[in-house]
Formats: structure tokens, C-alpha cells, sequence
């Protein structure tokens, strides 16, 4: 008795102490995350001072050559942007600043630009959403060197809708992306000319580029990833266009907004703060059959929507991010921004209101690729960082599609957080979630699609034409922080008889077509 009182004497101590520090250990890791996990949780509802005028970007100026083909100008270069009181912020843009010019162009143009690289590392710019040829994408084969030019072009060949320009570098897209080298892509086409919709540029169709940033105690940008984070940076600030605090002068009843999630990570539900239903008219490929009336709609890094918003004279209301509605799972949302809510602009009416547009009944053509002869169907699992289990490599083509043929691709996201998928060259078409018909908001021409976590998602795509065995497309989630660390993929187009070739060797500033 005595030696067991005497040996749990002994030992009772150090089994106390121990006890003691492992709870001490439970106790601060639980504590610090539940101050991260409270902290996650943004509302910026109300407090965001609307007084600045949301900057509108310049149309880019184009010449035109002796071949009638429309020749655009961009320099990619850093400068100072004011968005805080005091300290300006170091950024990046494109003729500018920040951001860039808005590309206008038509169906059947010729279009090619200079793009000059004024920084002191290598970037390129793709054209999200642009069919072309692989050797015109600027994906990450066609990066520009420091002091270089590249000059693609290509015939604009694909209905009305609105694209967007952003660098594509391997491995350094979330930080060039970040600094602000976006800009937007509006293509007109016979049909969207003759409609009714508002289409006046900056005044009745406004581009909105949404991103959020996070801005360090010296007013410079701060893209490191918060704990808990899975999908990179998330900003407390919202800009639009590069306006913090934006409003808009609307003189207008209907007011057409080509709104774009220029954001690395950011999900946003959009509706407006009386809750007013509005009309989504276009997708990413562009206009839908017919308008769909909602008062919510998500966009994910990429995604673009135009939607249509009626007001009354002289009201105000303002237009925000909700919190997600679906596509996260446990802690998961709170600490990836899906329960923030954020104001994001504010519309301010007019005494009077010019009514001259309206929402036809048709705008665009019902997607409707036959898939009674699939040539491949083919399987995309993402998770963690990569897809189908594997990382992206620059030198490895994953497969080649037939020029001429429909494939399925059949994508899915494992994790309890967001990705989305997107595939250059091609617009797709959503046959089916799990099975079931997609919803109305996903039923247009798309490129990149948010996928909520465990369901499957059967897009329908055609290649027509463009083959390169050489040169290949990416397909990635577009998280960049994600694709940045390898969940992405190369494919080629290939012609009949045609067998994948090899990635050039010669340097990807030097791939110049
Ligand atoms: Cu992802």
C-alpha cells in the first residue's frame, strides 16, 4: 500500500504536469483557432463609404492595317495606383496602372496586338474565353520576356459575349494577377448589334471587374493566404474597376452590368440589397436564349454573368455579395470568405430615367451540341492540388482530342472547398449535375464552372478547328493559387491522323508564332 501511495506520489506529478501541458496545447491551438475561425467571418454591410465614381476603363484604341485587320497596342507595366489616404499602392496594369484597357471587337475581325512586356520578369496575357489558336492563347508557353514583345493574332470566330484578359505564367499567375494586370474583352457579333438590350458603354453597360484585396499597414498589396485559407488570399477590400467605395450615376431604367469575378479566390453571390430580382441575359460564351429572372447569382474566380437591373427615379440601393448559398462544406466556408458579406457598389438614380431598351424575348442561340456521336468521354477528378492525381508539367501533353469531334468531359471536386474548371479553346455546355438538368444560370454557353464539392458535372464540348500537336491548351481549376501549384493540364487539337507532338523546346518567350 505504502509503496503504491508512495509510487503514485511520485508519479502523480509528472502524469499532472504532462496532463497539464498537453491541455494547455488543446486549449491555445483550439483557442487560436476559434479566434481565426471568428475572425474569418467579414461583414462589411454599411460600412463601406461610397464616394468615389466607378472608374469605367477606356475602350483600347486600335489602328487598322492594309489588311483591314485591327491592331491593338498594350504595355504591360508597373506604376503607383491611390486607393488608401496616404501611401500610394505599387501595382501593375496595362497602359496604365492598373488594370487595363477593355478590348472591343467583332465577329469575323481580323484583330492582333503588340503586347510589350515593360516589367522586369517574364508574364503573358491569355484570352480567357477566346476561341483561337494554342499558339495565340498566352497560356504558359507564351510567356514575354522582360523587354519583349509578342504579337498573336486571329479572327475573331465566336458569338457575342464578354471575355477577359489576364496573365497566365506558370506558377506566378495568382501574384501577377493580383498586382492588376486584368482587363476585359467585349465581343459584339450581327446578333447582339440589332437587339434592344442597353449597350452603351459606360453609361446604360457597365463593366464591372470585382476583386477583393488585402491591403498591409503600409497601404501595399498583401496576397499571402490567411490561416485556414484554402484557397489563397482573401481581401477585405472590394475594388471595382480599381475604385474602392464606388457608386454609379444611373440615368437609365435599365442598366446592364457585365460583371466579372476578377478575384484569386473569392466566390461571390450577388444580389442587391433591397433584394430586388434582376435578369441574367449572358453567361460566359455570351447572350441566353432568354433571359432568367433571380435575385442571386454566384460567380466564381473567372466566371463573368451580364445581367440587366431595373431602377426608379431618384432611389438608391446598392449591390453586394452574399453569403454562399451552396459549393462548401463544414469550417470550410467560414474560412474561404462564403459567409462574408460585402458591399460591393452603389447606384444611385436620377430624378428622371431615359426608358429606351428593353429585354427582348430571344437574345442568343440555345447551346445544343448532339451528343448522339461523343468521340471520348473523359474523367476529371481535382483534389488538393492536382487532377486526376497529377500535377501539371510543362513538358507533358495529358491527352489529344480530334478536331471535328464532341467529347464529355465528366469533372468533379473531392475537396470540402471550392474549385471550379475551366478549359481554353472552347465554350461547353452543361448536360447535367449528378444527373440532373443543370440550373437555369447554368444552362448558356460556359468556360468555367464552379463545382460544388462531391457532384458531377457533364460538360459537352466540340473542337472544330485549330489543330497544333504541338502547342497545347490548358485545362485547370481557377483557383491561380491552385493552378499556380499544379492543378492543371495540357491538351492538343489534332487533325485526322494526327499524333500528339511535343511541347517546343526552345524557351517560352522565344514560342512566338
Ligand atoms: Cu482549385
Amino acid at each position: 500500500m505504502t509503496r503504491g501511495l508512495k509510487a503514485v506520489r511520485r508519479r502523480r506529478p509528472r502524469t499532472f504536469w504532462s496532463l497539464l501541458t498537453v491541455s494547455a496545447l488543446v486549449v491555445g491551438s483550439v483557442g487560436a483557432f476559434g479566434i481565426f475561425y471568428l475572425q474569418a467571418k467579414l461583414d462589411t454591410v454599411g460600412e463601406v463609404v461610397f464616394d468615389k465614381a466607378l472608374a469605367i476603363p477606356p475602350l483600347a484604341e486600335s489602328t487598322q492595317d492594309s489588311a483591314g485587320t485591327r491592331v491593338f497596342d498594350l504595355d504591360i507595366r508597373s506604376g503607383e495606383t491611390q486607393f488608401l489616404d496616404g501611401r500610394a499602392t505599387a501595382t501593375w496594369g496595362v497602359n496604365g496602372t492598373f488594370l487595363g484597357p477593355t478590348i472591343r471587337a467583332r465577329r469575323g475581325e481580323k484583330v492582333s496586338f503588340a503586347i510589350s512586356n515593360s516589367l522586369d520578369e517574364a508574364t503573358s496575357i491569355h484570352w480567357h474565353g477566346m476561341h483561337l489558336p494554342a499558339a495565340m492563347d498566352g497560356g504558359p508557353h507564351q510567356t514575354v520576356a522582360p523587354g519583349e514583345t509578342w504579337s498573336p493574332n486571329w479572327t475573331v470566330d465566336q458569338s457575342a459575349a464578354t471575355l477577359w484578359y489576364h496573365p497566365h505564367p506558370h506558377g506566378q499567375t495568382a501574384a501577377h494577377a493580383y498586382r492588376g494586370v486584368t482587363g476585359m474583352v467585349v465581343l459584339d457579333d450581327e446578333n447582339s448589334e440589332n437587339l434592344d438590350l442597353p449597350s452603351g458603354y459606360g453609361v446604360d453597360d457597365l463593366p464591372m471587374i470585382v476583386q477583393d484585396r488585402e491591403f498591409d499597414g503600409d497601404n501595399q498589396f498583401d496576397d499571402s493566404a490567411p490561416f485556414l485559407s484554402n484557397g489563397g488570399v482573401f481581401g477585405d477590400e472590394i475594388l471595382v474597376n480599381g475604385t474602392r467605395g464606388p457608386y454609379v450615376d444611373v440615368t437609365t431604367r435599365l442598366v446592364r452590368l457585365r460583371l466579372l469575378n476578377g478575384s484569386n479566390a473569392r466566390l461571390y453571390n450577388f444580389g442587391f440589397s433591397d433584394d430586388r430580382p434582376f435578369q441574367l441575359i449572358a453567361t460566359d460564351g455570351g447572350l441566353l436564349p432568354e433571359a432568367w429572372e433571380t435575385d442571386r447569382l454566384h460567380l466564381s474566380p473567372g466566371e463573368r454573368a451580364e445581367i440587366v437591373a431595373a431602377f426608379e427615379p431618384g432611389e438608391t440601393v446598392e449591390l453586394r455579395s452574399y453569403p454562399a448559398e451552396f459549393g462548401f462544406t463544414g469550417t470550410g466556408a467560414r474560412t474561404n470568405g462564403a459567409e462574408d458579406r460585402l458591399d460591393i457598389v452603389q447606384f444611385r438614380a436620377a430624378g428622371t430615367l431615359a426608358d429606351e431598351t428593353e429585354i427582348p424575348a430571344t437574345m442568343g442561340a440555345v447551346p445544343d451540341i448532339d451528343t448522339e456521336d461523343v468521340a471520348e468521354v473523359r474523367s476529371f477528378e481535382l483534389s488538393g492540388r492536382t487532377i486526376n492525381g497529377e500535377t501539371m508539367d510543362m513538358s507533358r501533353i495529358d491527352f489529344g482530342v480530334r478536331a471535328g469531334t464532341t467529347e464529355v468531359w465528366e469533372v468533379t471536386n473531392t475537396n470540402g472547398y471550392m474549385h471550379n474548371f475551366h478549359v481554353h479553346d472552347v465554350q461547353f455546355q452543361l448536360l447535367d449535375v449528378d444527373g440532373d438538368e443543370p440550373p437555369p444560370y447554368l444552362r448558356g454557353w460556359k468556360d468555367t464552372v464552379q463545382l460544388v464539392p462531391d457532384r458531377r458535372y457533364r460538360l459537352a464540348m466540340r473542337f472544330s478547328d485549330h489543330t497544333d500537336p504541338n502547342r497545347p491548351y490548358m485545362y485547370h481549376c481557377h483557383l491561380p493559387a491552385h493552378e499556380d501549384e499544379g492543378m492543371m493540364g495540357q491538351f492538343v487539337v489534332l487533325a485526322d491522323g494526327e499524333e500528339i507532338g511535343e511541347v517546343p523546346r526552345t524557351g517560352a518567350a522565344h514560342d512566338h508564332p
